[in-house]
C-alpha cells in the first residue's frame, strides 16, 4: 500500500473531527475543511488537538494537494468540490473505511433502511451482557474513528448508513447484517432505487467464506438482488414464516426459533422486550449474531428480554387515564409507520405529518382503516395526508404544534386507546430534528 502523507478531511462534524484525531495519532499531516461555521464542541476538539482547519469555505488548493480525502457522509457526491477531487483522481473514503484500518477488533455491522439503531443497540447490549469488551459506533454516538483513536475494544457493533457504505472499499465486516431495503434517501441516489440497493449491498463486499451474512428473506428487494450477485460469506437468512434455508423464524406466531450448526434456540415472542413484527426481525438478527459469536443461550435470552429499547422508537411514554402514549418520532418513512401501526392491538389516535419525502401512503390504508379512529395531522402542510386518508378515518384534525396535537389526541381518547406519534415524515418543518419532536411530545404528554 502506498504511504499516505497528507489527509484532507471534508466536514468538521462528528465523523470529521473523529477522523482528524485518528489521522493525527497515526502521524499524518491533517487538514480539516468545513464550508460552514464549525459547531463549538468540534471547534474545541480541533483546537485542543492542534489540528489545522478552516471554516466557512473549502480552499481547493489545500484540499486538492492531499493524498487521500476523508469525506463526511453528510456531503453529497454532487458537491462541486467532490467532483473536482474525483477528477484529479484523489481517493475519497468515509470515516468508517479509514478507522477500520487501525483496529483489529471484530466488526458486527448492521445496515438496512429501518431498524439499524435498534438492532445495533440490542446486539451491543447482548455483547456487554456476555462480558465482551465491545463498543458501538458508525451512524450512532461517538464516531468510529474517534473511538478507534481513544478506546481499545475487542468488538465493535457498527451501524452503517448507505452514505457511509458509499465511501467503503477495502472494509470487511466479520458479521454483516442487512435488515431490509425500502426506498429512502433517494435524492442522494439519482432517484434510482437500484443505486440505493447497491449501496446497501456494499456491506457484503470483500466477505469470504470465513464471514457471515445475515439477511431477511422476507425482504423482496434483498432477495431479488441476491439472485444477481454472489456473496461468498456463510449466509444466515431469517424470516417470519420459514423458507427452506432460513436459520431463524417464528413458529406458529408464538415462538422465535434459531437453528443452525450446533445452535438450537427458542423463545416465546411474549418474552421479547421489543414488540411488533419489525422488532421480531431485529431480535432474530441479534439472536443469530449472538449465536455466531458463541454467546450462551441464557445470555441471548436475557438480553432479548431485558433490552430497554431506544428512545423515540415505539417508546411507551406513560398511561394517562388508561390512554397509552407512544413516541415513535423516529418513524420518518412509510415503512416504519406501517410496522408501528401493525404492532397496535387497541384503537389508535394517530399523530402524523411533517416533511413528506415523496411518500406513497397506499400501503398504510388498510391498517389505518382497521386501527385508526382519529388522525391528528401535525405539519405545516397536511394536504397529502388529507388526500390519502379523508373518508377512511372517522375524524381528521389539523394542528401545527405539538402541544395542540397532544391535547387534541387526549380529547378524543378513551380508556384502552393508544395515542401513537409515528409521523411517517421528516420533522424539519416544525422541529429541529426527530429527537426534538419526540422530546416535545413527551413533554406535552407529561403536562396533561
Ligand atoms: N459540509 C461541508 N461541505 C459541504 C457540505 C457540508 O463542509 O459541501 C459540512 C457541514 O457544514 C457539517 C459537516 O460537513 O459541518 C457534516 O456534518 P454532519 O453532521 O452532516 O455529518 P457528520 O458529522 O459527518 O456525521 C456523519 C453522519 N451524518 C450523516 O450521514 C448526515 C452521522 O449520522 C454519523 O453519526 C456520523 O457521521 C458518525 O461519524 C447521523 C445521520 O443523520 C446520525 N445519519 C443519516 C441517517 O441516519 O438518516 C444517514
Ligand atoms: P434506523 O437506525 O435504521 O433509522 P431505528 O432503529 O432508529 O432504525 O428505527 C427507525 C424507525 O423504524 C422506528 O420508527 C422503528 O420503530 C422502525 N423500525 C425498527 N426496526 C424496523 C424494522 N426491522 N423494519 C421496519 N421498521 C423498523
Amino acid at each position: 500500500m502506498e504511504t499516505i502523507k497528507k489527509i484532507a478531511i471534508l466536514g468538521a462534524g462528528e465523523s470529521g473531527t473523529g477522523s482528524a484525531i485518528l489521522a493525527k495519532k497515526q502521524g499524518f499531516e491533517v487538514f480539516v475543511s468545513d464550508s460552514n461555521k464549525i459547531k463549538p464542541r468540534y471547534l474545541e476538539i480541533l483546537e485542543v488537538n492542534g489540528i489545522a482547519f478552516e471554516e466557512g469555505k473549502h480552499t481547493e488548493k489545500l484540499i486538492l494537494s492531499a493524498d487521500e480525502v476523508i469525506k463526511s457522509p453528510g456531503i453529497p457526491e454532487s458537491a462541486p468540490l467532490v467532483m473536482q477531487i474525483r477528477k484529479k483522481g484523489i481517493k475519497i473514503i468515509s470515516d468508517i473505511e479509514f478507522a477500520a484500518r487501525y483496529t483489529t477488533a471484530k466488526k458486527i455491522c448492521i445496515t438496512g433502511s429501518n431498524g439499524k439503531t435498534t438492532t445495533a443497540s440490542l446486539i451491543h447490549h447482548m455483547l456487554r451482557k456476555a462480558g465482551m469488551n465491545a463498543g458501538m459506533a458508525g451512524n450512532i454516538g461517538k464516531s468510529f474513528a474517534y473511538q478507534v483513536a481513544t478506546e481499545d475494544y475487542d468488538y465493535y457493533v457498527l451501524e452503517l448508513s448507505s452514505f457511509q457504505l458509499d465511501g467503503m472499499y477495502e472494509f470487511k465486516a466479520d458479521i454483516a447484517i442487512l435488515l431490509n431495503i425500502t426506498p429512502d434517501h433517494l435524492d442522494r441516489y439519482d432517484y434510482n432505487l437500484q443505486n440505493y440497493v447497491e449501496s446497501k449491498f456494499r456491506i457484503t463486499q470483500n466477505l469470504t467464506e470465513d464471514q457471515y451474512f445475515l439477511f431477511c428473506s422476507d425482504d423482496e428487494i434483498t432477495i431479488k438482488e441476491l439472485e444477481k450477485i454472489v456473496v461468498k460469506a456463510q449466509q444466515l437468512p431469517f424470516a417470519y414464516s420459514r423458507h427452506e434455508d432460513d436459520v431463524a423464524w417464528v413458529d406458529e406466531d408464538q415462538l422465535l426459533r434459531i437453528e443452525f450448526d450446533d445452535v438450537d434456540f427458542s423463545m416465546s415472542l411474549q418474552e421479547l422486550s421489543l414488540k411488533g413484527r419489525h422488532n421480531t426481525y431485529n431480535s432474530m438478527a441479534a439472536g443469530i449474531a449472538g449465536s455466531v459469536l458463541k454467546i450462551r443461550k441464557e445470555i441471548i435470552r436475557e438480553s432479548l428480554m431485558d433490552f430497554q429499547g431506544v428512545e423515540h422508537r415505539l417508546e411507551s411514554v406513560v398511561k394517562v387515564h388508561g390512554i397509552e402514549f407512544i413516541n415513535d418520532s423516529k418513524a420518518t418513512n412509510v415503512n416504519s409507520t406501517w410496522y408501528a401501526l401493525e404492532s397496535m392491538h387497541v384503537p389508535v389516535i394517530w399523530i402524523a405529518g411533517g416533511v413528506d419525502k415523496g411518500n406513497d401512503y397506499e400501503s398504510l390504508k388498510e391498517l389505518v382503516r382497521d386501527k385508526v379512529k382519529v388522525l391528528i395531522c401535525l405539519g405545516k402542510d397536511n394536504k397529502k395526508l388529507h388526500k390519502a386518508f379523508d373518508g377512511l378515518v372517522d375524524e381528521i384534525v389539523d394542528t401545527d404544534n405539538m402541544k395542540d396535537a397532544v391535547k387534541k389526541a387526549y380529547h378524543f381518547g378513551t380508556n384502552g386507546d393508544a395515542v401513537l406519534l409515528s409521523p411517517c415524515c421528516a420533522s424539519f418543518d416544525l422541529f429541529e430534528n426527530y429527537e426534538q419532536r419526540g422530546r416535545f411530545f413527551k413533554e406535552a404528554v407529561r403536562e396533561l
